[in-house]
């Protein structure tokens, strides 16, 4: 008898190949991305690193890891070649929470001081959230965005010389606009704070030249692999060489067990294509097809945080429209289009309600849409904003 659990994986393919996919840290992996993921290799216990990764570690804790250990080496080595850079890297964090988790802790003693960016604004939960072991572990400060919702790197560095923080961190989880990583950089030397970038987001943009990169001004850098990347499900931190033995024992033992091989095996396939041209020209056309969209609501009258877009994704604001974000999600979810509700800068609503929505194209175009495609969707997202507002009079 076969189990349940694949009804349940048939009705999400359906989804999957029926609705219109714009939340935008999310996207389409290959099918040699899911084979590698769905292999014998969860079946293998390897904690610890292969021996000769980083002098004075001590090897894995079982047996039968040769093989393991050249997958491992094989994916740390394809990543370094994406990124072109000589950091160390440690590919084992579970997800991207884990690897800010493991980063944090690799420099940082529980009550120091981090400057980041609030989740309101458009940061990660993992950055300072109040109900987040970061918020809880840490003294979180935050710097703002001015009032079209851009860094504002007056407050970045009053604030960084006012706290004197230990990390500095760049990096959103919506946040439209290319990150000034140099000057990030510029005011964490200048007050002695480490600097740590977090390109989840942007991960692909910046393999693909599409972004400026964090290596060479970052000490560490850490993102996920299943956004732009177009990888499995998990996270990678970078670092400069001369912290490689502080984030391995930080990720494990410090706070992670075994690491899932399957994973590890599948985030190499997806460095592999990460190599390509044609995975450059992909991300290319993410940028491309989210101008086009983002263009589309600003000529039909909507306000755009910022009022536009340099990466992958951008924010409406609705507040003009007095709908939420939670109820233009839930109308659109009827309607075949995916999103999630999100804040504004500014926001007056519960991150529950919100008063904003987060639109990306990096899954529509692994699907092949170009911009007229995404433009005729900004139509009928438009279409389904009317009727609700009508019904609301
Ligand atoms: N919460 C994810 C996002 O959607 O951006 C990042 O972890």
């Amino acid at each position: 008898m076969e189990s349940k659990v694949f009804d349940y994986i048939g009705r999400e393919q359906a989804r999957q190949n029926t609705t219109v996919e714009l939340i935008a840290s999310e996207n389409f992996v290959s099918d040699a991305v899911l084979r590698a993921v769905g292999s014998c290799l969860t079946n293998k216990y390897a904690e610890g690193y292969p021996a000769e990764r980083v002098s004075g570690n001590r090897g894995r804790y079982y047996g039968g890891c040769e093989i393991v250990n050249d997958l491992e080496e094989y994916c740390c080595a394809m990543w370094k070649k994406v990124f072109h850079t000589d950091y160390h890297v440690n590919v084992q964090p579970h997800s991207g929470a884990n690897a800010n988790l493991a980063a944090y802790m690799s420099v940082l003693q529980p009550g120091d001081t981090i400057l980041a960016m609030s989740l309101n604004n458009g940061g990660h939960l993992t950055h300072g959230s109040s109900v987040n072991f970061s918020g809880k572990l840490f003294d979180m400060k935050f710097y703002d965005v001015d009032a079209q919702g851009f860094i504002d790197f007056a407050d970045v560095e009053q604030k960084a010389a006012e706290y004197k923080p230990r990390l500095i961190l760049a990096g959103a989880s919506a946040y439209s606009r290319v990150i000034d990583f140099a000057r990030f950089a510029e005011i964490a030397k200048r007050v002695g704070a480490y600097f740590m970038v977090d390109m989840a987001h942007i991960a692909g943009l910046v393999a693909a030249g599409d972004h400026p990169s964090p290596f060479g001004l970052a000490d560490i850098v850490t993102t996920t692999t299943h956004k732009t990347l177009r990888g499995p499900r998990g996270g990678m931190i970078f670092c400069r060489p001369e912290l490689a033995k502080k984030v391995d024992s930080a990720v494990f033992p410090g706070t992670q067990g075994g690491p899932l091989e399957h994973v590890i095996a599948g985030k190499a396939v997806a460095a592999e294509e990460a190599c390509t041209e044609e995975y450059r020209e992909y991300i290319h056309a993410v940028v491309r097809n989210c101008r086009a969209m983002c263009g589309e609501f600003l000529r039909m009258g909507y306000d755009v945080v910022t009022g536009g877009t340099d990466n992958h994704l951008f924010l409406l604001d609705l507040t003009k429209t007095g709908l939420t974000g939670k109820a233009v999600q839930d109308e659109l979810d009827r309607h075949g289009i995916t999103l999630n509700k999100n804040c504004v800068p500014n926001e007056t609503r519960s991150p529950q309600q919100t008063s904003g929505v987060r639109i990306g194209t990096a899954a529509m175009t692994t699907k092949g849409y170009k911009e007229a495609d995404f433009i005729a969707v900004a139509h009928r997202i438009d279409a389904v904003l009317r009727e609700m507002q009508q019904s609301e009079t």
